[in-house]
């Protein structure tokens, strides 16, 4: 089996269900990830123990999600030199404006790509474009996986287009009442 080379963690268990797309989307490229929950503030030693271990393991980056005062993504950063992608999570009242504001603004010297509140699916996606910005058939896939969605738009603009191209004279083919 080959070896993992992007590291998924989050800080809690309850963060799962936003990162799970990450992992399901690196599968769907056939690239191995290794999965932890690790916390900046719970377990900050084991949080940089294994970011400061993981380009020696292999890994190539980082997929870190957190919510509420999300540092991990952060803390991660400081600590190693492979790319870091935050996802940030609405688990609190501030609905992931907190998570979303403590992962984007890093300090400049510590950058941190960030995705969308709850993003999980797009920071899978966006670490096999890191990856495959030096693995010519991996950039392949994403060149494929890019005009498979194309085809899905213009299929739906075609299902949408036939739906209301019709003479507006004719309004009860239009679905008016
Ligand atoms: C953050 O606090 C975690 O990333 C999680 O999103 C949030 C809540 O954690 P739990 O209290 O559910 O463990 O550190």
């Amino acid at each position: 089996m080959a070896a993992a080379v992007v590291g998924v963690v989050m800080g809690s268990e309850s963060d799962l269900s936003v990162m799970r797309p990450a992992v399901d989307a690196l599968a769907e490229f056939d690239l191995r990830c290794e999965v932890r929950v690790l916390s900046a503030h719970r377990t900050p030693d084991a949080a940089l123990g294994w970011a400061r271990e993981a380009a020696d393991r292999g890994l190539r980056v980082l997929v870190a999600g957190a919510g509420a005062a999300a540092h991990l993504p952060g803390v991660l950063a400081a600590v190693t030199s492979l790319p870091v992608i935050g996802v940030p999570i609405a688990a609190t009242a501030l609905a992931g404006v907190d998570s979303l504001l403590a992962i984007a603004q890093m300090p400049s010297g510590v950058p941190v790509a960030t995705v969308a509140v709850d993003g999980g699916r797009n920071a899978g996606l966006l670490a096999v474009r890191i990856l495959g910005a030096g693995d010519e058939a991996l950039r392949g896939r994403s060149d494929e996986f890019r005009a498979a969605q194309a085809a899905q738009v213009a299929a739906a603009d075609e299902r949408i287009r036939g739906q209301f191209d019709r003479d507006p004279a004719d309004r009860e083919n239009l679905g008016f009442r």
